[in-house]
């Protein structure tokens, strides 16, 4: 079976979703650390451009996004499933307002100064300046804006207000079991927890604790430690998965065999070149031709993704 490698570092809040994603599963992966900010070679040597993190492996297709990679995992592995029957179209909705409304909270009230002053205590100046050019570049060019952080922090309250009640009756958003919805309204809130100066505002919401926990407890899987360099070599030396051929016809009538480019439309707007080879509803795939990796398949989710004609 092809092998699994997360693309991620300790402290990004999306790569603790994947993290928790694969624990979820039950599942055992490569894990590379890549670095917080830009350059990542290796990394890009995969994408062909997109830089976000985190990024799944799989053999010589490359999974962008965690809203895909959660799909991916679901195939790889449909039980316990991430979108249950009935729920799937609630689940992946509940989740899209987790990962960008509460994930934009969370920035806002993270990056206030005194909240990065704290984060960043100790470290050398020059560091903390590379990453607030790194991130100011990241959010250049694309639809999401930084909010400000007096509504961010009233807003905030009311949807943990929301969320603690709910789960005063229940043990998951969703009802007795953990799914998707779960893992990304976590990940906000445990970026939140991590600083020292924003983690005392959880303390007032008992029922959201003991939920913090519960999804604490799924644990990340099984890691094993790998290098950015023997993960490009494994795509090197692997082929993509073959791909169905489908009678899906997309709406912007961009069709399988064409060159085009693929950027996020929020953040992180960096094009990725190739041919699209397969798409549908929920996915894009487009092949490219690495110096280093060789041929390698790219996956994006159609959501929050613009498909250019090249
Ligand atoms: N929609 C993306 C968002 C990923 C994202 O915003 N990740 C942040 C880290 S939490 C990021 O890429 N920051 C810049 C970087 O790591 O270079 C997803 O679901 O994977």
């Amino acid at each position: 079976m092809a092998t699994l490698v997360l693309h991620h570092y300790p402290q990004s809040p999306f790569a603790e979703k994947g993290r928790l994603m694969l624990g979820f599963k039950k599942l055992a992966y490569g894990s590379v650390t890549i670095p917080r900010v830009m350059p990542k070679p290796d990394l890009v040597a995969l994408t062909g451009g997109y830089r976000k993190t985190p990024v799944l492996q799989v053999d010589a297709d490359i999974y962008c996004d965690t809203a895909l990679i959660a799909r991916r995992l679901e195939r790889r592995k449909p039980l316990p499933t991430l979108f249950p029957p009935g729920l799937e179209a609630v689940a992946a909705t509940l989740a899209h307002f987790a990962d960008h409304e509460l994930f934009q909270h969370s920035v806002a009230l993270n990056f206030q100064p005194d909240a990065m002053a704290a984060r960043f205590a100790g470290v050398p100046e020059e560091h903390v300046r590379a990453f607030a050019a790194d991130r100011g570049a990241l959010f250049s060019g694309g639809t999401m804006r930084r909010m400000d952080v007096e509504v961010a922090r009233a807003q905030w309250a009311t949807v943990l207000a929301r969320l603690d009640a709910q789960l005063g009756s229940q043990p998951y958003l969703l009802g007795e079991h953990a799914c998707i919805a779960d893992l990304a309204h976590y990940h906000p809130i445990w970026f939140v927890r991590s600083s020292p100066l924003l983690a005392p505002m959880l303390d007032r919401y008992e029922f959201l604790q003991a939920w913090m926990q519960r999804i604490t407890d799924i644990g990340h899987g099984t890691p094993t430690p790998m290098s950015s360099a023997d993960a490009v070599e494994l795509a090197r030396a692997s082929e993509p998965a073959e791909l169905v051929a489908n009678d899906f016809e997309s709406t912007d009538g961009i069709r399988v065999g064409q060159s085009v480019t693929v950027a996020a439309t929020d953040y992180g707007v960096d094009p990725v070149a190739g041919t699209l080879v397969w798409q549908d509803n929920e996915e894009v795939v487009v092949a490219r031709d690495d110096e280093r990796a060789g041929r390698v398949h790219v996956h994006f989710p159609r959501i929050g993704f613009r498909v250019a004609a090249a």
